[in-house]
């Protein structure tokens, strides 16, 4: 875990008991900090009776605190604390914000800090493991899962490689990453902002902390992005921005069996450009980019049988990111895409897939974007209304001819059938097996009654 002296002897506030907030908490009370600690549920609250104060930091008086660490869930731009603290003066932060302060006190070090709309997770991963792959002290923490605080820390020389969601720019405010990433900008978690500008604007902040004399690297996919590196490139001059579009690795591509796809090729660019910026060598990065084995649920080959082909790619939770999974499959006389679509929509619109709808064979909708998808889709390929995964998974399986690819890849988020998008892949993976093995017993167990047909 990773404490620091700056916080001994000072009063926190904690909102979300989830992973970060926990994490957080534990990581002040180790460094001597006095906590007052909050979640709606009464589970996570229970875990700190005795060591930390229990009561709402959205009500109680908040004079003498350093500061409320606010979870990235909690929507700021909705819930009370954002102008309960500013009543009292207090920053809210996040635990981004604590690992910034904590820094000076670590052994000498660099942070990489990775966002984007998509492909955070795969290039945080792909990152870290061409950092290990050149025998670097590395850790990686932050959105991908693994809070940073909750990691051992480094000795001299150790490299943080951190994914951050737009909620934790949001709550970060002092982050001097050495090497700071923007892969791509669309619209996405409008619900939390003031518009595409707005989520935009709060990506952008990640390079405003940043010092001059520190790497900013930028994909070249969008507008936006370019809009943001050109900024960027005007503040502290062009040498310390990289703009990568990946056509110098193309003719590599083919040696990565799970870096494939043209959104693959960017997030490639973008390792091999924080790779360089960090001292590594061709020879260092380039044996790494071919022995990285992707991450669960973004384009994972779940089986194969009689033929077919099943891919889950349920981290694909908008428009954009379910793109380049239809565009990795061009049409070919003897392999179809079987696509599964649908979810709790972000928008009315798959305007970034309307390219690939070419390489679709048919599409099979399911969840609450299922009737509309279903309306938007059928003038370009056969359409089954499946609604549940389980009905879509079957008539997939039934119309598919060997060589032909079943796709979950839904361009939505889960919420409104599943946890969260790991459960909807776990679920589409159990599926799929239950169903190669022809386990009666294992599919009604994930399917609901009357789901199976
Ligand atoms: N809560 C309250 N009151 C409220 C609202 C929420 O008490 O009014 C509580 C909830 O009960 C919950 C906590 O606050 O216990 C919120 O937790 P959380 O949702 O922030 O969950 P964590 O487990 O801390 O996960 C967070 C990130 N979650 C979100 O951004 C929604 C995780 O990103 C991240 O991996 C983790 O911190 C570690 O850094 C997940 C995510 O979905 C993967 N991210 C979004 C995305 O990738 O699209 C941004
Ligand atoms: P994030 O952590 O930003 O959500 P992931 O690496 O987990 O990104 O990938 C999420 C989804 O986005 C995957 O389904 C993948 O197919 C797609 N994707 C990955 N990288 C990119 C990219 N650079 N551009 C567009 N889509 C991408």
């Amino acid at each position: 875990m990773i404490t620091s002296p700056v916080f001994s002897g000072k009063r926190y506030a904690v909102l979300g008991l989830a992973r970060s907030g926990m994490t957080a908490a534990e990581s002040l009370l180790a460094s001597g900090a006095q906590v007052t600690a909050w979640d709606t549920r009464e589970e996570p609250r229970r875990l700190l009776e005795g060591r930390a104060d229990l009561a709402d930091p959205a009500v109680i008086d908040l004079t003498g605190y350093a500061g409320v660490v606010v979870s990235p869930g909690v929507p700021l731009n909705s819930h009370p604390i954002a102008a309960h603290a500013a009543r009292f003066g207090v920053p809210v932060i996040g635990d981004i914000e604590l690992f910034a302060l904590a820094r000076p006190n670590l052994p000498a070090h660099r942070v990489v800090a990775i966002t984007g709309t998509n492909g955070k997770s795969t290039t945080t991963a792909l990152v870290h493991h061409v950092l290990q792959s050149a025998a670097l002290p590395v850790r990686m923490g932050g959105n991908i899962g693994l809070p940073v605080l909750g990691q051992n820390p480094l000795g001299p020389g150790g490299i943080y490689v951190l994914e951050l969601s737009s909620y934790q720019i949001d709550l970060t405010h002092s982050l001097e990453a050495e090497v700071a990433v923007l892969l791509n900008l669309t619209p996405d978690h409008l619900d939390r902002y003031d518009g595409f500008s707005g989520y935009a604007a709060s990506k952008a902040r990640l390079f405003a902390m940043q010092r001059p004399d520190q790497i900013a690297v930028f994909g070249s996919g969008d507008a936006k992005t370019l809009a943001i590196a050109q900024r960027e490139a005007q503040l502290r001059g062009r040498d310390k921005v990289r703009t990568v579009d990946g056509k110098d690795l193309i003719g590599l591509q083919p040696g990565w069996p799970s870096l494939q796809g043209p959104h693959n090729l960017q997030n490639a660019a973008a390792a091999v450009a924080i790779a360089e910026a960090l001292g590594l060598s061709e020879g260092q990065w380039r044996p790494a980019l071919a022995s990285f084995r992707g991450l669960p649920h973004r384009m994972e080959r779940v089986a194969e049988a009689g033929g077919v082909m099943y891919i889950n790619d349920s981290k694909a939770t908008n428009p954009a990111s379910t793109a380049p999974a239809l565009a990795a499959f061009p049409p070919h006389p003897d392999r179809r895409i079987h696509w599964i679509v649908g979810g709790l929509p972000k928008g009315d619109r798959l305007d970034e897939c309307a390219p690939w709808f070419g390489n679709v064979a048919a599409a099979y909708t399911i969840g609450d974007a299922g009737p509309m998808y279903a309306d938007l889709l059928s003038p370009y390929m056969a359409v089954s209304r499946s609604e549940m995964m389980c009905d879509a998974i079957q008539q997939a399986r039934a119309a598919a001819r060997p060589g032909d690819v079943v796709l979950l890849s839904p361009a939505c988020a889960s919420f409104d059938q599943f946890r969260d998008y790991e459960a909807r892949g776990d679920a589409f993976r159990q599926i799929v097996h239950a169903l190669i093995e022809d386990d009666r017993a294992a599919l009604a167990a994930v399917c609901r009654p009357g789901e199976t047909s």
